[in-house]
């Protein structure tokens, strides 16, 4: 049974009827442009078919209630003021429904069946799809209408304020607006998108290291301060601003430190508009190599690998078919992503995970995944 038929099956026992909509809302992969969204930065993610599905039907009232079966728990709350309460799944589902009465839109109650297959805190944006997810639900039946780039940035705001994260705006963007076959060169600055379609000569892999690290919210706060240390530095509005020339004329100027974190963003910037170049003219040589020298950035300047993820992506790139690999995400665990060519993918699967068991002791997760179209109403 696909995870639909189940939200919908769900539906149909719990509340004795059939769904009158049924939502699905991607999670993401980043193939390049790492930590530079809250620089105002370039990203080139695309969304993927691993999904969050929510079964629902409006409710004449104003209570919405939700269950999810994943965490077999269900949530029942009225619209109106609300407040924190824990950190449960639950608190998604509410901070979507304040952050759209904040915007000033006049929400209606609805019930509805939830459930994901994104694996959750390993770098896909888990998050962002039951947000976005949510976000389509309300709009539904509230008769909202339905625009990427805000509601994504409504998104980022129940990330930011009522969960208390300072992540950037790049896994809103494209659970919100994600499109089949196509990566999205998103410029982080005015939120404009432009598709890049995904080469037919490449298939993206997902390797999932099965490592979750602690601590990820603290150490992403400190990335992101550094960053704008160097951005009043160079005083700019953000690192996005500055070019390699005012870079290296000033660089030896700057804390060490700080001046390891600016040259990964303003390089990534680079490598990122370089990527979505070389996706277009179809050189995925050069797609792969922009690949490996981000992760090396990551790993050298920005410092947010952690052992399994240097591991997987250099077993990776000893594969054959291999045009590139780099962790994606936050980092500090999770997932890396692959480019490999159709031809060696099912042998680089089993090849990677064989290799890293071995190394490691640990079983990877890898899957071939395909863009997917962003948050929609099916
Ligand atoms: C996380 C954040 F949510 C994004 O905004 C982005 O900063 C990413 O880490 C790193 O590129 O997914």
């Amino acid at each position: 049974m696909t995870l639909r038929e189940q939200v919908e099956q769900d539906f149909r026992q719990r509340f004795g009827a059939a769904p009158t909509a049924v939502v699905r809302s991607p999670g993401r992969v980043n193939l390049i442009g790492e930590h530079t969204d809250y620089n105002d930065g370039f990203v080139l993610p695309i969304a993927i078919d691993r999904e969050v599905w929510v079964a629902l039907r409006p409710r004449d009232d104003r209570r919405v209630i939700v269950h999810s079966l994943d965490y077999d728990a269900s949530l029942s709350f009225e619209l109106g003021p609300l407040s924190r309460t824990g950190k449960e799944w639950g608190e998604y589902v509410k901070g979507v429904a304040w952050a759209l009465q904040e915007a000033g839109h006049a929400l209606k109650g609805w019930e509805g069946v939830l459930s994901g297959n994104v694996p959750r805190g390993a770098g896909l944006s888990s998050s962002a799809a039951v947000e976005l997810a949510i976000q389509r639900a309300f709009a539904t039946v509230s008769g909202l209408p339905w625009q990427p780039a805000p509601m994504a940035l409504l998104g980022q705001r129940v990330e930011n304020q009522w969960l208390g994260l300072k992540t950037g705006i790049m896994d809103q963007m494209i659970v919100a607006a994600g499109r089949e076959d196509h990566a999205l060169l998103i410029d982080c600055r005015d939120l404009s998108l432009q598709p890049v379609p995904v080469p037919s000569g490449a298939v993206v892999v997902v390797l999932d290291t099965g490592t979750r690290r602690g601590l990820v919210d603290s150490a992403y706060n400190e990335r992101r301060s550094q960053c704008e240390e160097a951005a009043r530095f160079f005083g700019v509005k953000a690192l996005r601003d500055v070019d390699m020339a005012t870079f290296s004329a000033r660089m030896g100027e700057l804390d060490p430190l700080v001046r390891r974190r600016a040259r990964h963003v303003i390089t990534e910037n680079d490598r990122t508009l370089q990527a979505a170049e070389a996706m277009r003219a179809g050189d995925l040589a050069r797609l792969g190599r922009l690949m490996d020298a981000s992760h090396d950035s990551l790993r050298d300047d920005f410092e947010v690998t952690n052992d399994a993820l240097n591991t997987i992506v250099a077993l990776a790139r000893s594969q054959q078919g291999c045009l590139g690999a780099r962790m994606t995400g936050a980092g500090f665990g999770g997932c890396a992503v692959a480019l490999v060519s159709p031809e060696h993918a099912e042998a680089f699967v089993q090849g990677v995970e064989a290799k890293y068991q071995q190394a490691t002791g640990n079983t990877p997760r890898c899957y071939v995944c395909h863009a997917a179209d962003g948050a929609s109403v099916v």
